[in-house]
Protein backbone atom coordinates (compact mmCIF):
# COMPACT_ATOMS: atom_id res chain seq x y z
CA UNK A 1 0.00 0.00 0.00
CA UNK A 2 1.37 3.65 -0.85
CA UNK A 3 -0.07 6.64 0.62
CA UNK A 4 1.34 10.14 0.42
CA UNK A 5 0.86 12.74 3.47
CA UNK A 6 1.81 16.35 3.09
CA UNK A 7 4.47 17.25 5.68
CA UNK A 8 4.28 20.95 6.24
CA UNK A 9 7.39 22.74 5.51
CA UNK A 10 8.56 20.21 3.82
CA UNK A 11 8.09 20.39 0.52
CA UNK A 12 8.21 24.58 0.06
CA UNK A 13 10.51 23.95 -2.56
CA UNK A 14 8.40 21.91 -5.26
CA UNK A 15 5.36 22.89 -7.42
CA UNK A 16 4.24 19.33 -6.91
CA UNK A 17 1.54 18.53 -3.89
CA UNK A 18 0.35 15.55 -2.51
CA UNK A 19 -2.66 15.03 -5.06
CA UNK A 20 -0.58 15.74 -7.37
CA UNK A 21 2.12 12.83 -7.08
CA UNK A 22 -0.59 10.21 -6.27
CA UNK A 23 -1.98 10.87 -9.51
CA UNK A 24 1.08 10.33 -10.74
CA UNK A 25 1.48 6.96 -8.92
CA UNK A 26 -2.28 5.94 -10.24
CA UNK A 27 -1.36 6.54 -13.52
CA UNK A 28 1.79 4.63 -13.54
CA UNK A 29 1.38 1.92 -10.85
CA UNK A 30 1.60 -0.69 -13.26
CA UNK A 31 5.00 0.40 -14.49
CA UNK A 32 6.20 0.71 -10.53
CA UNK A 33 4.80 -2.69 -9.87
CA UNK A 34 7.53 -3.98 -12.66
CA UNK A 35 9.83 -2.30 -11.37
CA UNK A 36 9.92 -2.79 -7.70
CA UNK A 37 8.42 -6.54 -8.28
CA UNK A 38 5.37 -5.78 -6.17
CA UNK A 39 1.55 -5.93 -5.61
CA UNK A 40 0.13 -2.58 -5.45
CA UNK A 41 -3.17 -3.25 -3.50
CA UNK A 42 -3.58 0.27 -2.84
CA UNK A 43 -2.85 3.76 -3.24
CA UNK A 44 -4.06 6.21 -0.17
CA UNK A 45 -4.13 4.15 2.81
CA UNK A 46 -8.18 3.88 3.36
CA UNK A 47 -8.64 1.79 6.43
CA UNK A 48 -12.64 2.78 5.89
CA UNK A 49 -12.71 1.02 2.56
CA UNK A 50 -14.25 -2.75 3.71
CA UNK A 51 -17.49 -1.35 4.66
CA UNK A 52 -18.06 -2.11 8.09
CA UNK A 53 -15.01 -3.37 8.78
CA UNK A 54 -14.06 -0.85 12.07
CA UNK A 55 -17.11 0.69 12.05
CA UNK A 56 -19.95 -1.24 12.40
CA UNK A 57 -23.16 1.34 11.81
CA UNK A 58 -21.53 4.21 11.78
CA UNK A 59 -19.38 6.92 9.77
CA UNK A 60 -15.77 6.29 9.07
CA UNK A 61 -12.89 8.64 8.51
CA UNK A 62 -9.08 8.54 8.19
CA UNK A 63 -6.71 10.20 10.43
CA UNK A 64 -2.95 9.88 9.88
CA UNK A 65 -1.68 9.49 13.66
CA UNK A 66 2.24 10.53 13.88
CA UNK A 67 4.69 9.68 16.85
CA UNK A 68 7.17 11.39 17.87
CA UNK A 69 9.30 8.51 18.10
CA UNK A 70 11.23 8.44 15.13
CA UNK A 71 11.43 5.33 12.96
CA UNK A 72 15.07 4.06 12.48
CA UNK A 73 15.58 1.63 9.58
CA UNK A 74 19.55 0.08 9.62
CA UNK A 75 21.30 -2.08 6.91
CA UNK A 76 24.52 -3.06 6.60
CA UNK A 77 26.11 0.14 5.61
CA UNK A 78 23.67 2.87 6.20
CA UNK A 79 20.46 4.06 8.53
CA UNK A 80 17.51 5.86 7.48
CA UNK A 81 15.47 7.81 9.56
CA UNK A 82 12.05 8.81 9.50
CA UNK A 83 8.91 9.94 10.52
CA UNK A 84 6.43 7.03 12.54
CA UNK A 85 3.34 7.41 11.00
CA UNK A 86 -0.02 5.48 11.16
CA UNK A 87 -3.54 5.77 9.25
CA UNK A 88 -6.39 4.86 11.74
CA UNK A 89 -9.73 4.77 11.03
CA UNK A 90 -12.51 7.41 13.37
CA UNK A 91 -15.72 6.33 13.15
CA UNK A 92 -17.07 9.87 12.91
CA UNK A 93 -17.71 11.61 9.75
CA UNK A 94 -15.24 14.81 9.67
CA UNK A 95 -15.62 16.49 6.53
CA UNK A 96 -14.91 20.19 6.79
CA UNK A 97 -10.53 21.03 7.50
CA UNK A 98 -10.09 23.58 10.20
CA UNK A 99 -11.43 27.30 9.28
CA UNK A 100 -8.24 28.18 10.14
CA UNK A 101 -6.34 26.49 7.20
CA UNK A 102 -6.13 28.67 4.46
CA UNK A 103 -4.99 27.77 0.90
CA UNK A 104 -3.10 29.57 -1.74
CA UNK A 105 -1.04 31.75 0.57
CA UNK A 106 -4.35 32.92 2.75
CA UNK A 107 -3.48 34.39 6.00
CA UNK A 108 -5.35 32.63 9.28
CA UNK A 109 -7.23 35.38 11.06
CA UNK A 110 -9.03 34.55 14.34
CA UNK A 111 -11.87 32.07 13.06
CA UNK A 112 -11.40 33.28 9.34
CA UNK A 113 -8.75 33.05 6.42
CA UNK A 114 -7.78 36.78 4.51
CA UNK A 115 -7.46 35.77 0.91
CA UNK A 116 -5.28 36.57 -1.99
CA UNK A 117 -7.89 38.32 -5.03
CA UNK A 118 -8.96 35.27 -6.95
CA UNK A 119 -9.48 32.96 -4.10
CA UNK A 120 -12.75 33.24 -3.04
CA UNK A 121 -13.67 30.36 -0.74
CA UNK A 122 -13.62 29.90 3.42
CA UNK A 123 -9.95 28.46 3.12
CA UNK A 124 -9.02 30.36 0.27
CA UNK A 125 -9.96 27.79 -2.46
CA UNK A 126 -10.92 28.77 -5.91
CA UNK A 127 -14.73 28.38 -6.24
CA UNK A 128 -15.21 28.50 -9.75
CA UNK A 129 -13.35 26.26 -12.72
CA UNK A 130 -14.00 25.62 -16.75
CA UNK A 131 -13.76 23.08 -18.46
CA UNK A 132 -13.38 21.99 -22.25
CA UNK A 133 -13.53 18.37 -22.46
CA UNK A 134 -9.54 17.44 -21.92
CA UNK A 135 -9.23 18.50 -18.62
CA UNK A 136 -9.97 17.31 -14.70
CA UNK A 137 -9.64 18.82 -11.21
CA UNK A 138 -9.36 16.88 -8.29
CA UNK A 139 -10.02 16.68 -4.64
CA UNK A 140 -9.73 14.89 -1.69
CA UNK A 141 -12.46 11.37 -1.56
CA UNK A 142 -15.35 11.48 0.19
CA UNK A 143 -15.09 10.10 3.63
CA UNK A 144 -17.62 6.88 4.52
CA UNK A 145 -20.45 9.03 6.30
CA UNK A 146 -24.00 7.85 7.13
CA UNK A 147 -25.21 11.23 6.04
CA UNK A 148 -23.57 12.70 3.30
CA UNK A 149 -24.09 15.76 0.65
CA UNK A 150 -22.69 17.05 -1.84
CA UNK A 151 -23.86 20.85 -3.76
CA UNK A 152 -22.60 22.32 -6.78
CA UNK A 153 -23.42 25.06 -9.59
CA UNK A 154 -22.92 24.51 -12.87
CA UNK A 155 -22.65 26.07 -16.39
CA UNK A 156 -23.15 23.17 -19.06
CA UNK A 157 -22.64 23.99 -22.52
CA UNK A 158 -22.93 20.44 -24.13
CA UNK A 159 -25.35 17.87 -23.38
CA UNK A 160 -23.48 15.05 -22.85
CA UNK A 161 -20.57 14.60 -20.64
CA UNK A 162 -19.47 13.68 -16.91
CA UNK A 163 -19.61 16.30 -14.10
CA UNK A 164 -17.54 14.16 -11.54
CA UNK A 165 -16.52 10.96 -10.84
CA UNK A 166 -15.61 9.33 -7.60
CA UNK A 167 -14.75 5.35 -7.41
CA UNK A 168 -12.06 3.04 -8.32
CA UNK A 169 -9.34 4.13 -10.64
CA UNK A 170 -8.98 0.67 -12.21
CA UNK A 171 -10.81 -3.24 -10.75
CA UNK A 172 -8.56 -3.96 -7.41
CA UNK A 173 -9.24 -8.09 -7.46
CA UNK A 174 -7.39 -7.98 -4.04
CA UNK A 175 -10.14 -5.91 -2.53
CA UNK A 176 -12.99 -6.08 -5.05
CA UNK A 177 -14.69 -2.76 -3.96
CA UNK A 178 -16.64 -1.65 -6.34
CA UNK A 179 -18.29 1.51 -4.73
CA UNK A 180 -18.31 4.93 -6.94
CA UNK A 181 -20.73 8.26 -7.56
CA UNK A 182 -20.93 9.77 -10.80
CA UNK A 183 -22.55 12.82 -11.63
CA UNK A 184 -23.13 13.65 -15.77
CA UNK A 185 -25.69 14.97 -18.25
CA UNK A 186 -27.07 12.88 -20.45
CA UNK A 187 -28.89 14.71 -23.95
CA UNK A 188 -28.89 17.76 -21.33
CA UNK A 189 -30.85 15.98 -18.48
CA UNK A 190 -28.39 15.26 -14.90
CA UNK A 191 -28.08 11.41 -14.34
CA UNK A 192 -26.66 10.38 -10.86
CA UNK A 193 -25.58 7.16 -10.57
CA UNK A 194 -24.39 5.57 -7.08
CA UNK A 195 -23.15 2.47 -5.96
CA UNK A 196 -23.09 1.04 -2.63
CA UNK A 197 -20.95 -2.19 -3.39
CA UNK A 198 -23.66 -4.20 -4.26
CA UNK A 199 -25.20 -2.57 -7.44
CA UNK A 200 -25.47 0.68 -9.55
CA UNK A 201 -28.88 2.57 -9.15
CA UNK A 202 -29.33 5.74 -11.12
CA UNK A 203 -31.46 8.97 -10.51
CA UNK A 204 -32.18 10.84 -13.67
CA UNK A 205 -33.94 14.38 -13.38
CA UNK A 206 -35.62 15.35 -16.41
CA UNK A 207 -37.71 18.44 -14.94
CA UNK A 208 -35.57 21.12 -16.96
CA UNK A 209 -32.89 20.66 -19.45
CA UNK A 210 -29.37 22.18 -18.13
CA UNK A 211 -27.67 22.63 -21.42
CA UNK A 212 -29.79 26.09 -21.96
CA UNK A 213 -26.68 28.46 -20.91
CA UNK A 214 -27.92 29.36 -17.24
CA UNK A 215 -26.21 28.42 -14.05
CA UNK A 216 -27.99 25.58 -12.23
CA UNK A 217 -27.34 24.32 -8.91
CA UNK A 218 -27.18 20.58 -7.53
CA UNK A 219 -27.71 19.27 -4.12
CA UNK A 220 -27.35 14.85 -3.83
CA UNK A 221 -27.73 13.70 -0.79
CA UNK A 222 -27.29 10.26 0.49
CA UNK A 223 -27.71 7.96 3.47
CA UNK A 224 -27.71 4.36 4.16
CA UNK A 225 -31.34 3.91 3.27
CA UNK A 226 -31.68 6.83 0.52
CA UNK A 227 -30.14 9.17 -2.01
CA UNK A 228 -31.71 12.01 -3.39
CA UNK A 229 -31.42 14.82 -5.97
CA UNK A 230 -32.68 17.91 -6.47
CA UNK A 231 -31.92 20.46 -9.22
CA UNK A 232 -31.90 24.24 -8.99
CA UNK A 233 -33.30 24.02 -4.74
CA UNK A 234 -36.59 23.79 -5.93
CA UNK A 235 -39.42 22.73 -3.41
CA UNK A 236 -41.50 21.24 -5.68
CA UNK A 237 -41.65 17.32 -6.11
CA UNK A 238 -41.43 17.24 -9.70
CA UNK A 239 -37.63 18.92 -8.83
CA UNK A 240 -36.55 16.25 -6.47
CA UNK A 241 -36.09 12.61 -7.57
CA UNK A 242 -35.17 9.93 -4.91
CA UNK A 243 -34.35 6.44 -4.54
CA UNK A 244 -32.92 3.76 -2.39
CA UNK A 245 -29.10 2.35 -2.67
CA UNK A 246 -29.20 -1.60 -3.51
CA UNK A 247 -28.87 -3.79 -0.51
CA UNK A 248 -27.50 -5.57 1.55
CA UNK A 249 -24.01 -2.52 1.04
CA UNK A 250 -25.29 0.57 2.83
CA UNK A 251 -21.81 3.01 2.73
CA UNK A 252 -20.42 4.45 -0.22
CA UNK A 253 -16.48 3.59 0.46
CA UNK A 254 -14.06 4.70 -1.93
CA UNK A 255 -10.41 5.60 -2.08
CA UNK A 256 -9.92 7.17 -5.41
CA UNK A 257 -10.18 11.25 -5.88
CA UNK A 258 -12.81 13.10 -6.40
CA UNK A 259 -12.50 14.10 -10.22
CA UNK A 260 -14.61 17.35 -11.10
CA UNK A 261 -14.89 17.94 -15.16
CA UNK A 262 -13.62 14.78 -16.26
CA UNK A 263 -11.87 12.25 -15.31
CA UNK A 264 -7.99 10.37 -16.09
CA UNK A 265 -9.16 7.18 -15.74
CA UNK A 266 -10.45 5.51 -18.76
CA UNK A 267 -14.15 4.91 -17.12
CA UNK A 268 -15.04 2.53 -20.61
CA UNK A 269 -12.29 0.32 -20.09
CA UNK A 270 -12.75 0.13 -15.99
CA UNK A 271 -16.42 -0.38 -16.63
CA UNK A 272 -16.15 -3.43 -18.48
CA UNK A 273 -14.32 -4.63 -15.36
CA UNK A 274 -16.42 -3.75 -13.01
CA UNK A 275 -19.53 -5.51 -12.04
CA UNK A 276 -21.33 -2.41 -12.82
CA UNK A 277 -24.73 -2.10 -13.80
CA UNK A 278 -24.25 0.94 -15.23
CA UNK A 279 -21.75 2.48 -16.41
CA UNK A 280 -20.10 6.19 -16.03
CA UNK A 281 -19.90 8.31 -19.70
CA UNK A 282 -16.93 9.39 -20.59
CA1 LIG B 1 -19.86 0.23 0.34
Amino acid sequence: MIALWHAPGALTSTKINVKTLSVIFCLFFQQLEIELGVEVVMINIDECLIEKAFCSELSCTNILNKSEVPYPVYTNTSSFVGVKAFVDPVCECQINPPKTKCLNGGTPLEDRCECNPGFEGPNCEILSVGFHGDGWALYPPIPACKEASLSLDITPMKDDGLILYVGPIRRNTVLNVQDFMSLELKDGYPRLLMDYGSGTTFLEHKQSRLSDGKLHHIDIFWTNTSIEMKVDSCQMSSCLRLTTPIKPNEFLNVNGPLQLGGSFVDLASLSKEMLWNYGPIR
